[in-house]
């Protein structure tokens, strides 16, 4: 009797804090524009464009990494003239191609809403233009490998002196030290930023996860650095050079493994479920499969379906505040009380067991029948959502997340939005460019060229591909 009545004081006090939270939602979204957040002023300052309207970003980036940044800072309202080599451009446009003759995925869902030239950084004539454009533009952008921009005559030295201004930042694989000249891939800065030799299974090799930490991951990076840099540049009128290395970005992601390998010294992870099935830790933060990695286990269990479907599963944590309620759920109600399982510390070596029977439970609905039935009672749980099912997904259309735009030679395509949301600051989500879409309006409203000299300097090759070395006989 006792027991029903504290179980029903839980359920009462978690359906309070739920229709609560439902009356501030409800308030809020009176005033909400769709994303959650209040609909920009209707005076002056909430008229004001975009958060970086009249930045102008010289962007030399390719590939991943550097596009990311960039097309985040378009995203937000930022000029980002993209400068791309005659003829091939972006290497990634031809890359991992699904429709033939129009540019990939690859390169259309990270270079929205700029605009692309084409220079020959190495042609004289387009190293006066580029000279041009760095007096103009308050920011470079570059990930080459290390030395490609000295190469091009574009030094730190160079570039401060013609601009004072200028931000010049930078991807690079690795920073000062014995691997600063390597260049890097994706798995390659996972790998070296410890995050692969904590992913995955005990008993498997290392693993490199989808989520893009060492490209999309620095490119992010780079863009705080690039607002801290202008920030400062505010106070100081001087431009500076921001470097982010991929292996920092990925370690800066994969901190909490650097503080379990310095727990390890004072003892074994008790929240690692190897340590509730008594296997010895070795020198080394092992992988920890999909525990959680904080204090609140956690683990995935398989839902009604899983048989057939690869994504029919749940990850499920037992936060401790909500223990009760999730032992009525699952129908061990007897575990809120028994001393085997009632305290954290006391189940932390019953976890596979304990996942084990909740996931007896999880097999019977389908996982978002089970998301319902745990969230009524707040405890924290996530289904496993497939990239169709996050295609396919209103709530992420609505918010500006996923958005559909159209493309002049693919068609419509759907790209990652703003994920970071500004009340003042809509973002500005555009298809990406062609190739060299816009060399003659970025030569002249940016670079103030007559249409004589726009003709002069296209006769001088420096904006076209050098002309095939014809075959040996
Ligand atoms: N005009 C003329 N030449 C141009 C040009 C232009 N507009 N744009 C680029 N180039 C030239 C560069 O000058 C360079 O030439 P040199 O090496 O002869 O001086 C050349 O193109 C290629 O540059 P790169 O070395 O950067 O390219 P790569 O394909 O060999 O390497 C990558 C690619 C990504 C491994 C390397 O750029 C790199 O390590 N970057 C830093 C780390 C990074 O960002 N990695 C993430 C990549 S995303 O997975």
């Amino acid at each position: 009797m006792a027991k029903r009545k504290k179980a029903k004081k839980h359920r009462t006090k978690a359906t309070a804090k739920k229709s609560a939270r439902k009356v501030v939602k409800l308030a809020a979204s009176k005033k909400a524009n769709g994303n959650g957040l209040p609909r920009p002023s209707n005076k002056p300052y909430g008229m004001a464009g975009r958060a970086l309207d009249g930045l102008r970003i010289l962007d030399f980036t390719h590939v991943q990494s550097g596009p990311t940044c960039t097309q985040l800072l378009a995203y937000m309202g930022a000029d980002v003239l993209k400068v791309e080599r005659p003829g091939a451009g972006d290497i990634t446009r031809g890359q991992l191609r699904d429709v033939p003759n129009a540019d990939s995925l690859y390169f259309t869902m990270l270079n929205g809403s700029k605009r692309s030239i084409t220079i020959d950084s190495k042609h004289p004539k387009g190293t006066e233009i580029l000279n041009r454009l760095i007096k103009t533009c308050d920011v470079l952008v570059e990930n080459f490998a290390p030395g490609a921009l000295d190469r091009m005559g574009l030094t730190w030295e160079h570039i401060h002196k013609t601009n004072p201004r200028m931000i010049v930042a930078s991807v690079k694989g690795f920073g000062p030290g014995p691997y600063e000249d390597c260049k890097v891939y994706e798995n390659v800065a996972q790998c070296a930023g410890g995050s692969a030799s904590t992913t995955g299974f005990r008993e498997g090799p290392p693993l490199v996860t989808g989520a893009q930490i060492g490209d999309s991951g620095t490119g992010l990076h780079l863009a705080l650095g690039i607002m801290a840099a202008l920030y400062q540049r505010n106070r100081t009128g001087r431009g500076q050079k921001v470097l982010c290395a991929m292996q920092d970005g990925v370690l800066n992601l994969a901190r909490v493994k650097l503080r379990d390998q310095q727990r390890l010294a004072h003892g074994p992870l008790t929240e690692y479920s190897q340590y509730g099935e008594g296997v010895p830790f070795g020198k080394a933060v092992p992988r920890a499969g999909n525990d959680s990695g904080g204090g609140q286990p956690g683990w995935i269990v398989k839902c009604k379906g899983w048989e057939n479907d690869p994504d029919a599963y749940l990850y499920f944590i037992t936060q401790a505040p909500v223990w009760g309620a999730i032992c009525d759920v699952i129908g061990e109600p007897s575990w809120k009380t028994d001393p085997e399982y009632a305290t954290p510390k006391a189940r932390l070596p019953k976890l596979k067991q304990i996942f084990a029977r909740i996931e007896q439970f999880t097999m019977t609905m389908d996982k978002f029948e089970a998301m319902d039935l745990f969230n009524k009672h707040d405890i924290p749980c996530g289904p496993i959502l497939s990239m169709k099912e996050i295609a396919e997904e209103q709530s992420l259309r609505s918010t500006g997340t996923v958005v559909e735009v159209d493309h002049p030679t693919r068609g419509k395509y759907l790209t990652v939005g703003n994920p970071i949301k500004l009340s003042d600051s809509p973002a500005d989500v555009r298809r990406s460019p062609l190739l060299g879409e816009h060399t003659d309006e970025i030569l002249k409203d940016v670079l103030g060229f007559k249409a004589a000299e726009i003709a002069e300097i296209k006769n001088s090759g420096a904006l076209s591909a050098p002309p095939k070395k014809e075959k040996a006989a």
